[in-house]
Parts: structure tokens; C-alpha cells; sequence
């Protein structure tokens, strides 16, 4: 899988050429390319925005410089996505969606935006990371390709994925490792007694429960087994 940044900021990309990240790329199983947006300004100084017709505090990026960005790496096949605050907030499932292209074009903006033709022009969807403000799309491209990585073959190892939070849409179960009693708390035992199906029963109850004590609305959106209903209502009656 290809990913091909925008950015007028392409030093902050060293931070995913490390660790599982940074073995995948090794391994070619996926491509990162970080193009400057400054690289395409045609003007004597490098300027790349310009003050905001209308008026109004901030600059602009001019869309000229941006569109030549976008020729000089776009393809057939490649998707456009623009990291905007104004984006449909990013969940797991879209991450699955997009782990399924081949060629992904991400735009990162700044405070002070891209002229609206061009981004009407080129850009195929707006995505943001949640709720907050940031100062620029390059952390919300960095999150993005981290998640959408994962979902490359060969990135994680198998069943890494299919146990963990959100692919089932509960939480996940708690962990624990050696000594079996750490400042006077217990192993529970049931991890301890070798019998696999009662610890596979013990963790999806765990998962239920935290789901239920920490993130109650994931429960919403998930369909649950008549024996998960049965037990979520216990844990409402607990109480
Ligand atoms: C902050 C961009 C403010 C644009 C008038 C009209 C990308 C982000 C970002 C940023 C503005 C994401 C303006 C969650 C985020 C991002 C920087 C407002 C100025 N003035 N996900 N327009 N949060 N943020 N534009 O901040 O680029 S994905």
C-alpha cells in the first residue's frame, strides 16, 4: 500500500519511520512518500499562501502550488483525503474501509487553510480525528496511516488483530503477567487453573463488563448474543 503525503511540514513525518511502522516500510509492505508543497512554488521566494480575499486575519495556501503537489505523485487509483477539523471524525471502521486501497493521497493543512477550489478540485474526502484543535493535519495523517498500517497483510502478526478493542466493538479484558502477587493483589485464579474454556468465558465477561463500566455507548451500536444481554442487564441490576 502507497501513501503520499502533502505537507509543508515533512520533517515531522521522521516520528512513523520507527518502529512497526518503520519495519513494515523496511519490508516494503507499505510505501511512504512525503512530498513539500514548498518544492512546487514557482516564486523566487518559495512563498506558497497568500492574504485571504475578503479580508481577515491569516494567509491562505494558493491552490497553484497545491495542485502542481497533487500532479506530480497523483494516480489512476489513488484516493484523496483532506485532514480537516470539518472531516467525518475517523473510527475503525473507515480505517478497514481505506486499509483496502491501493494508493492513498493524504492532504495536511494548516491554521490557515487551502483555497476551496483547489481542494473542490482534487480532494475526494475530508477526515479528522476528533473533536479538538490542533495546529495542522500532519499528527492526524501520522495517526492515520499508523491504523490504516495495521490493516496491511504481513504488518502485525496474525490473530493480533481480530482479539483486540473495537473489532468487536467491546473493550478488551484485563492482562496480567508473572508474579503471581504483586503488592498483596492476586492472579485471578481462573488464569491460573489451566482450564481454557473457563478463561475464554472469565475474558469475554471481563470485556462486557469494562465495556459496560468505561464506554457504555459502544454498547449501543454492537449486536449481542442473547447470553451477553442476559449478562449486561445482571451488571445493570449490580448497580
Ligand atoms: C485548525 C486547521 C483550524 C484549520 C477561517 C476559515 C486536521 C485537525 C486538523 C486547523 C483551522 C484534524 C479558517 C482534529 C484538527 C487540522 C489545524 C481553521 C482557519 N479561518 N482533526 N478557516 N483536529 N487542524 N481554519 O485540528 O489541520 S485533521
Amino acid at each position: 500500500m502507497k501513501f503520499d503525503i502533502l505537507t509543508l511540514f515533512p520533517e515531522m513525518f521522521e516520528a512513523i519511520k520507527t518502529s512497526i511502522i518503520g519495519k513494515a516500510e523496511e519490508r516494503n509492505l507499505i510505501d511512504i512518500n512525503i512530498t513539500n508543497i514548498r518544492d512546487f512554488s514557482e516564486d523566487k521566494h518559495k512563498k506558497v499562501d497568500d492574504t485571504p480575499y475578503g479580508g481577515g486575519a491569516g494567509m491562505v495556501i494558493k491552490p497553484d502550488v497545491v495542485y502542481s503537489a497533487y500532479k506530480s505523485i497523483a494516480t489512476k487509483n489513488a484516493r484523496v483525503i483532506y485532514m480537516s477539523p470539518q472531516g467525518k471524525t475517523l473510527n475503525q471502521s473507515k480505517v478497514e474501509e481505506l486499509s483496502k486501497q491501493e494508493h492513498l493521497i493524504i492532504l495536511c493543512g494548516h491554521y490557515e487553510g487551502i483555497d476551496q477550489r483547489v481542494l473542490d478540485t482534487i480532494v475526494d474526502e475530508e477526515i479528522s480525528i476528533g473533536d479538538y484543535v490542533l495546529t495542522g493535519g500532519e499528527i492526524p495523517a501520522m495517526v492515520l496511516i499508523d491504523t490504516v498500517s495495521r490493516y496491511v497483510d504481513g504488518v502485525l502478526s496474525e490473530n493480533s488483530k481480530d482479539e483486540e478493542s473495537f473489532s468487536n466493538g467491546l473493550l478488551e479484558y484485563p492482562q496480567y503477567t508473572r508474579p503471581e502477587v504483586f503488592r498483596d493483589k492476586k492472579v485471578p485464579d481462573i488464569l491460573i487453573s489451566g482450564h481454557h474454556e473457563n478463561i475464554s468465558k472469565w475474558r469475554k465477561e471481563q470485556s462486557l463488563k469494562n465495556t459496560f463500566k468505561k464506554r457504555p455507548e459502544l454498547l449501543e451500536n454492537i449486536e449481542l448474543t442473547e447470553k451477553e444481554k442476559i449478562y449486561i442487564e445482571d451488571l445493570k441490576r449490580e448497580v
